[in-house]
């Protein structure tokens, strides 16, 4: 962390970057570390593929996102971001800027940076960012409390997943002291459901499909079903989630056909199965009970291929 600090030290202009379909996590980090850059004197912009989803339009910092004109900085932050194509479009920003950082939690970070931090014990880059603002001594206003409160509990699921660990607890009760409205965020991230949303999770309940003694949940959205309901980015957020909670499952697959005959993949296992391990087998990534991948194969081969693999795990 001290190269990273010595580095933020030396910038002027700073960029920062997280991943496509950003979530609290992603936006959180990016706001949080944005009004620290701006203390400091700093010229700070936020680059995002993607408009904002509804669910997180109440982050305070959103005046940092800018419109990228293709000018190179002095610096470029990266945050919440395992490897180079989850920078999608904005990719260049990151590859041009004289200095790099790259600040991550995810184990199968794959980055190159001048400074490179990754800690797979935080449970949110959220918490990685709280530590970094500290180091530099600066003063946690509630605006960076909003955020960094929102990446926290968006990345633990509420601090019910098993990456919360009592730093994630302490450093939640410190932000909490700056009067975030909690209740209020909650309910936002995690209870309000969009009409589509609800509309999607009708056709992903009809396509689920049990495998291995219901050991194994699968369910899929296709291009077509996703256009007839007016889909949000956001919408998508927890549809693997309805496999990984039935009773007796260990793993839940969940596909959606992002363009045309190209599927995201979601992984979730609930104790002993390490999806980063099998998103990697597909070019993907992600944590030992969450992870994702993309796939250009059909529906039926990516299921058939997904499953053949999860088997040898069981
Ligand atoms: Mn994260």
């Amino acid at each position: 962390m001290e190269n990273i600090v010595d580095i933020i030290l030396d910038a002027e202009q700073i960029a920062i970057l997280t991943h496509t379909s950003a979530d609290g996590d992603a936006l959180g980090s990016s706001f949080g570390l944005a009004f620290a850059m701006e203390y400091l004197g700093k010229n700070v912009s936020v680059f995002l593929e993607e408009p904002i989803p509804k669910s997180l339009d109440f982050l305070p910092g959103q005046q940092f996102v800018s419109e990228y004109k293709g000018n190179k900085f002095e610096l470029c932050i990266c945050l919440d971001t395992s490897d180079m194509t989850r920078l999608g479009k904005r990719a260049d920003i990151y590859s041009c800027a004289q200095k790099t950082i790259t600040i991550d939690h995810h184990t199968t970070n794959t980055m190159q940076a001048d400074g490179l931090w990754i800690d797979q014990r935080a449970s949110a880059t959220g918490e990685m960012v709280y530590n970094l603002i500290k180091a530099l001594n600066i003063e946690v206003t509630r605006d960076i409390a909003i955020n960094l409160y929102t990446a926290i509990v968006t990345d633990t699921g509420g601090f019910r997943y098993s990456n919360t660990t009592p730093e994630s607890h302490i450093i939640t009760a410190d932000l909490l002291s700056k009067d975030v409205p909690f209740a209020e965020i909650i309910k936002r991230v995690f209870d309000t459901v969009s009409y589509s949303k609800l509309l999607l999770l009708r056709k992903a309940l009809q396509n689920l499909t049990m495998h291995f003694n219901g050991k194994v949940a699968v369910s899929y959205l296709l291009y077509d079903d996703i256009k007839s309901v007016d889909a949000q980015t956001d919408d998508f957020e927890g549809l693997v989630n309805v496999g990984r909670n039935l009773e007796g499952v260990e793993v839940s697959l969940f596909l959606r056909e992002e363009t045309k005959h190209i599927f995201k993949g979601s992984l979730r296992a609930n104790e002993y199965v390490d999806v980063a391990q099998l998103a990697s087998i597909f070019s993907g990534g992600g944590h030992k009970r969450a992870a994702g991948f993309s796939s250009e194969d059909n529906l039926q081969n990516t299921i058939d291929k997904v499953l053949a693999e999860i088997e040898k795990v069981l």
